[in-house]
């Protein structure tokens, strides 16, 4: 049987518009490439409580429920398992992100997302992400 593993992931907007990307670290899968920032759904969370926490311990940042909104939903087979991951974009958080674990930031214009190498699941939502903006 396949594995399905549900991760959720954020779009981070800032005040120009600009959108946050993560580079993966060394050491990790896909390691190099860049995504939107998120993580594992762990059992009982609900993916906007799985964001809370990953976006505390990946970026030194707070942000609330009721500032992610779902835009679209990602779902992709890799080689391994099937991964379902749902995007939310998010304009106020708490604090300043941070590389946490050493991964590099980048904040995108919209335009220039396509000019990142990023992993197969991240990248049909580029042109949803633009439509929306
Ligand atoms: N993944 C893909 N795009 C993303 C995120 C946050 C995660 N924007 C994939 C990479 C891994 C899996 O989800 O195959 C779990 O992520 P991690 O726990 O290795 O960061
Ligand atoms: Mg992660």
């Amino acid at each position: 049987m396949t594995k399905v593993v549900l991760v959720a992931a954020v779009a981070l907007i800032d005040r120009d518009g600009r959108v946050l990307l993560t580079e993966r670290p060394e050491g990790k899968s896909m390691a190099g490439l860049w995504e939107f920032p998120g993580g594992k759904v762990e059992p009982g969370e609900t993916p906007e409580a799985a964001l809370i926490r990953e976006l505390s311990e990946e970026l030194g940042i707070d942000t609330a429920a009721s500032c992610l909104a779902p835009l679209t939903f990602a779902s992709h087979a890799y080689a391994d398992f099937h991964l379902l991951m749902p995007l939310f974009a998010c304009r106020k958080w708490e604090g300043i992100p941070q590389g946490r674990e050493g991964q590099r930031l980048a904040w995108a214009a919209p335009k220039a997302l396509r000019d990142y190498p990023m992993p197969p699941a991240d990248l049909p939502l580029i042109p949803i992400l633009r439509d929306w903006l």
